[in-house]
């Protein structure tokens, strides 16, 4: 797109934004600083690369599609990332997984995981100025076989897990060290049963029993901040989780962790948004995995619809841009792997933009005045205002390509590296 094009659309919405009681330079200034933190494994279908062979198993997640190009090595996986930051405007952050680490074709089982596995990872992020975010692996293992780990009866699995996850933290404050960086460290665990259980308090004790072991290691919070994930039910975990939204909102409120909210692990007609200013009345901070479940926890990439945008006006509404650190959770083979990166990561920018464009001082008066019909026609013909235009210009100032140009892009990579790999 031509950026004279550009401007002067900027300069158009910029006046109608204005009409409406919306700062379009304000907005953007503020966009400008928001960081994702883009996850790896949508680039090579969660698989990891702790043996060559590796793939996706069990934990109830699943991906879809046998589209061309995933990326076979660290270094396939590197080039990928480095095609997505390129665009994407903005500085955004890396989350990896435990089973990302550079194992040099030797054996080493989660138990066994140091810094030092993770030491190409750093170097490579500081040169492209991206900081990291991490996380333990609790699935794709056979110890996780029997669908417990941290809550396992099993107290050689038990302490297995407990191990995985401690070094885990360990190797997430060493990033946060190394990066000048707190590292988000993210526990989610797939324990759970198919069928109802007898034993649901049992689990749970041992859960919290783990958790309080590994989190006796204490860091400081320039160097590591914990979350832990909850979630409704998953494939094979349709009765019982032992994770579940109470616990861990209980174990993490009484312990000063943060707590997970994944768009897709809560009840489809549950309304993620609203949750943030609950939650955030009693903890400081909260991780979003920004996902789109399709009538489960499909983790379909992420667009720009009705759930995703209501959550960002939560965030954006209670002034929560500083305390929700926001992270992707899609994977999906069915279509070029980078691409479905940049539609989700974008669609996650553009719905914060829309939230920033809100004309609030407005929007509040009419609520505050009774006038439930200005707020009501007001966010309907917010929906026709050229949010597009004022996209595009943040693309072209943060030198990224501004509208559909990228797909070019996208296009061109299919045709010459991914599909290329065989
Ligand atoms: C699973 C959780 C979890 C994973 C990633 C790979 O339901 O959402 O966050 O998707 O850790
Ligand atoms: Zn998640």
């Amino acid at each position: 797109m031509n950026d004279q094009k550009i401007e002067r659309a900027y300069k158009q919405a910029r006046e109608k934004f204005k009409e409406m009681g919306s700062d379009t330079e304000k907005a953007l200034e503020q966009l400008k600083k928001v960081s994702l933190s883009i996850h790896c494994w949508q680039g090579d279908d969660v698989a990891g690369f702790e043996r060559p062979d590796t793939e996706l198993k069990g934990g109830g997640l699943q991906v879809t599609g046998n589209y061309p190009g995933q990326a076979r090595t660290i270094g396939e996986l590197r080039q990928d990332l480095e095609k997505v930051y390129s665009l994407l405007p903005g500085n955004h952050r890396l989350n990896l997984h435990a089973i990302y680490g550079e194992f040099k074709g030797k054996s080493i089982d989660r138990d066994q995981i140091e810094p030092h596995h993770f030491k190409g990872w750093i170097d490579w992020a500081k040169d492209q100025g991206v900081e990291l975010d991490f996380n333990c692996t609790c699935f794709s293992h056979p110890l996780a076989d029997s669908g417990y780990t941290l809550s396992s009866k099993d107290e050689d699995i038990r302490c297995f897990w407990v191990e995985h996850v401690d070094r885990c933290r360990q190797i997430g404050a060493f990033m946060g060290r190394e990066g000048k960086s707190p590292c988000v460290h993210n526990i989610w665990v797939p324990d759970g049963s198919k069928d109802m259980p007898m034993d649901r308090k049992g689990h749970r004790d041992l859960l919290r029993k783990s958790l309080d072991e590994i989190f006796s290691t204490e860091y400081p919070a320039e160097e590591l901040k914990d979350s832990l994930e909850s979630k409704l039910f998953g494939i094979g975990s349709e009765s019982y989780v032992v994770g579940s939204h109470e616990f861990y909102m209980g174990y993490a409120l009484s312990n000063q962790k943060m707590i997970c909210l994944d768009t897709g692990h809560f009840h489809p007609t549950e309304n993620i948004g609203d949750k943030i200013s609950a939650v955030l009345q009693f903890s400081d901070e909260l991780l979003l995995h920004v996902s789109r479940g399709v009538r489960w926890d499909s983790d379909h990439i992420v667009v720009l619809d009705d759930g995703i945008r209501s959550l960002f006006e939560e965030v954006v509404r209670g002034e929560y841009l500083n305390q929700v650190h926001l992270a992707l959770d899609f994977f999906d083979a069915s279509l070029n792997r980078v691409g479905a990166w940049i539609i989700g990561a974008r669609a996650v920018l553009k719905a914060i933009l829309a939230a920033l464009l809100e004309p609030r001082e407005r929007l509040l008066q009419a609520e505050n005045e009774g006038d439930y019909f200005t707020r009501l026609a007001l966010l309907e013909e917010l929906k026709a205002m050229p949010l597009g235009a004022v996209w595009d210009y943040f693309c072209s100032v943060m030198e990224v390509h501004a509208g559909p140009d990228w797909m070019k892009e996208i296009l061109r990579y299919d045709r010459n590296v991914t599909r290329k790999r065989g």
